[in-house]
C-alpha cells in the first residue's frame, strides 16, 4: 500500500461554533450526504424525538446540546473522512480544543440571524494560533437572516480574516430558495423535504433561468444580481494558498436543517481542505511519510458502548502506518505496550480496524494506563505536547450519601478524572476525604453527577466550596517552603491530581494580595509543563 497516496486521501476536520449554530445537525447531513447514513438522525431516531448519531450520549439527547464530542469515520468521493462534532458550551471547551489538536481543519459554523458570537470568536483565535485553516458555514438562512454582505463584512472585521463567498445566497428567511455558485456561475434551488432526512431536490440552472428562479419576487431577484455585482467588483479570487495558511475563510450559505448547501459545502470542503501535514515538535519535525508510527491521545471516553463497559483511548495518528498488534513506545509509563484491540468509530458504534494512516482517529481499548496528552510511537524520540490545560474556575465538594455504594462512587469519579470530564484537587493537611473537583464551568458538575447515576449507579451530592481561583505554585517547591508561605484570609494549599502544589483564594484579590506578600513565590494559572508532561 502507497502510504503518501492514503495520507493525500485522508481528511480530519473538526465543526465548532457557539452553542446552538447548529453543528450537530449540520455533521448529521454531511453522513447524509457522504452517504454514511441513509435518513439523518435515523440510527437512534424515535418520532418527535431529537437524535442524531453524533448527540448519542444520555445527558446530550435529554438536554439537546453536545456535552461531548464526537468522531466519525466515513469514506466518500474517494477520500477517506475522519470528521469530529464539537460541543459548543463553554464549559466543555477543554474538550473542544483537545479535539483542535487533533485536526487538519475546521468547519466554523454561524447561525445568520446572529452573526459572530463569543465562543465563536474564541475558537477562531485557537485556529488561527494554530494556523488552522478554517472554511465558513452561515448556516440558519431560512430564518430570517442578517443581510449577507454585512455577515461578510462582519467576519472580516470582526475576526480579522479574509473572506471569499463561494456561493451566495438567493432569497433570505421563508425565501430562502438555495445558492448561486460563483465559481461554476449556477444557481442551486432547492427544495425542502419534510423533516430533512432525506436529500433536498436540486434544480441546477444559469442565473436568469426562470425555472431554477422559482417564486422569487423580481425584487429580491433584483437585490441578489446587485450583491453579486458588487461581490465582482471587489474583485478578490480564490486564493487556494491564503485559505490554506488560515488567512482566508471560504465561506457557503446554507440551512443544515434543510440540506440547503450541504453538497456544496461538502465538495468545495474537499476539494480545498489540506490533507495531513507535519507537525513540528520540540524543533523536530515530523513528517506524515515518516516511517516511524506516532500519534497522541487527545480524548478518553468511557461507557460508550453499554455492551462493552471499557474505556477508548482516541488516538491520531500523525506519521507512519498503524497496525493491529503492533508494539509500540508509550511516553508517559516508558514502556512498551502491544495495541491489540483498535476500532474505527463512528459515533458510538465502532468496528474493529487493522490500520490505519495519519489524520486517522482512530479507538484503542484496553490499556489502562493510557492518559489524554500521550504519545504511542515505535520511535521514542517522537514527543508530541500537543494538549492545552484550562483554569478551573468553579469548585465544589463531591459527596457520596449511600455508603453502600462507595465502591462505583470511586470507580466512577476515578475514570471520569481520567476521561478529563472535571479536575479534582486534594487539600493539604486534611483529614476530609471528600473529594474537591475543580471545573472550567458549572455544567461540568451536571455531567459528573450525572454520569456517576447512569454509568455507575452512584448517588452524588454537590456541596459548593468556598474558593473562586486557583493558582499553581513552583513545581519544586519543599514542604518546609509550603509550611512557611503567608496566605491570606480563606486560602487553602492543595494538590492537583499530578501532585503539583496549589493554593486555593476565596477571590482574585485574595490571590493578588498573596503576590504581594510572596514575592519570592510566584503563581501561575497553570502548572508549568515539565518535559515529560
Ligand atoms: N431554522 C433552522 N434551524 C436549525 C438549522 N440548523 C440547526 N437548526 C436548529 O438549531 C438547534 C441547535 O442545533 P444543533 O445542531 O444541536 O446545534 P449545535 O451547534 O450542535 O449545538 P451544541 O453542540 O450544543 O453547541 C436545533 O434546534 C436545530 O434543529 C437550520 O439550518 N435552520
Ligand atoms: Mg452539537
Amino acid at each position: 500500500m502507497d502510504i503518501a497516496k492514503e495520507i493525500r486521501r485522508r481528511r480530519t476536520f473538526a465543526i465548532i461554533s457557539h452553542p446552538d449554530a447548529g453543528k450537530t445537525t449540520l455533521t448529521e447531513k454531511l453522513l447524509l450526504y457522504g452517504g454514511a447514513v441513509q435518513l439523518a438522525g435515523s440510527v437512534t431516531a424515535r418520532k418527535n424525538q431529537r437524535a442524531t448519531t453524533s448527540d448519542w450520549m444520555e445527558l446530550e439527547k435529554k438536554r439537546g446540546i453536545s456535552i461531548s464530542s464526537t468522531v466519525l469515520q466515513f469514506d466518500y468521493d474517494g477520500y477517506r473522512l475522519n470528521l469530529l462534532d464539537t460541543p459548543g458550551h463553554k464549559d466543555f471547551s477543554e474538550d473542544t480544543y483537545r479535539v483542535l489538536t487533533a485536526v487538519d481543519a475546521v468547519v466554523m459554523v454561524i447561525d445568520s440571524a446572529k452573526g459572530i458570537e463569543p465562543q465563536t470568536r474564541k475558537l477562531f483565535e485557537v485556529c488561527r494560533q494554530r494556523g488552522v485553516p478554517i472554511f465558513t458555514f452561515m448556516n440558519k438562512c431560512d430564518r430570517p437572516m442578517k443581510n449577507p454582505l454585512e455577515l461578510i463584512d462582519e467576519l472580516e472585521r470582526v475576526l480579522g480574516i479574509g473572506v471569499f463567498p463561494v456561493n451566495w445566497p438567493i432569497g433570505n428567511g421563508p425565501e430562502f430558495q438555495g445558492v448561486y455558485d460563483r465559481q461554476t456561475k449556477t444557481m442551486h434551488t432547492f427544495e425542502r423535504v419534510v423533516g430533512g432526512k432525506h436529500r433536498a431536490p436540486v434544480t441546477v440552472g444559469g442565473l436568469h433561468d426562470p425555472a431554477v428562479r422559482g417564486s422569487l419576487s423580481d425584487a429580491e431577484f433584483r437585490k441578489t444580481l446587485e450583491e453579486l455585482e458588487m461581490l465582482e467588483l471587489a474583485g478578490e479570487s480564490f486564493d487556494e494558498a491564503a485559505v490554506l495558511a488560515g488567512k482566508t475563510t471560504p465561506v457557503f450559505f446554507g440551512s443544515g436543517v434543510n440540506n440547503f448547501g450541504v453538497q456544496l459545502l461538502l465538495d468545495g470542503f474537499l476539494k480545498h481542505s489540506p490533507a495531513p501535514k507535519s507537525r513540528v515538535m520540540g524543533g523536530i519535525e515530523i513528517a506524515p511519510e515518516n516511517p516511524a508510527f506516532s500519534g497522541f491521545i487527545f480524548k478518553i471516553q468511557a461507557n460508550m458502548d453499554l455492551k462493552h463497559r471499557d474505556r477508548i483511548a482516541f488516538i491520531r495518528v500523525c506519521s507512519g502506518k498503524f497496525d493491529r498488534d503492533m508494539t509500540v513506545h508509550h511516553s508517559r509509563s516508558e514502556k512498551k505496550v502491544r495495541l491489540s484491540s483498535s476500532h474505527k468509530l463512528f459515533g458510538n458504534e465502532r468496528e474493529t480496524v487493522g490500520e490505519a494512516y495519519p489524520g486517522d482517529v482512530i479507538g484503542l481499548v484496553g490499556h489502562d494506563s493510557f492518559g489524554i496528552g500521550d504519545t504511542l510511537t515505535t520511535d521514542p524520540k517522537i514527543l508530541y505536547k500537543e494538549i492545552p490545560r484550562f483554569t478551573p474556575e468553579a469548585f465544589s465538594y463531591l459527596h457520596n450519601p449511600n455508603t453502600g455504594k462507595f465502591k462505583q462512587f470511586r470507580q466512577g469519579l476515578d475514570q471520569l478524572l481520567q476521561e478529563g470530564v472535571i479536575q479534582a484537587l486534594y487539600l493539604r493537611n486534611s483529614s476530609i476525604k471528600t473529594p474537591l473537583l475543580a471545573a472550567v464551568g458549572p455544567l461540568q458538575f451536571e455531567v459528573v453527577q450525572f454520569r456517576l447515576e447512569s454509568e455507575y449507579g452512584a448517588e452524588s451530592r454537590l456541596e459548593a466550596a468556598p474558593w473562586n481561583v486557583v493558582r499553581w505554585l513552583p513545581t519544586g517547591i519543599k514542604e518546609e517552603e509550603l509550611d512557611a508561605l503567608s496566605l491570606p484570609t480563606g486560602a487553602r494549599l492543595a494538590y492537583d491530581l499530578g501532585k503539583n502544589p496549589v493554593v486555593l483564594f476565596q477571590n482574585e484579590w485574595s490571590a493578588n494580595y498573596f503576590g504581594e506578600t510572596n514575592k519570592n513565590t510566584p503563581l501561575s494559572a497553570l502548572p508549568v509543563q515539565t518535559a515529560r508532561e
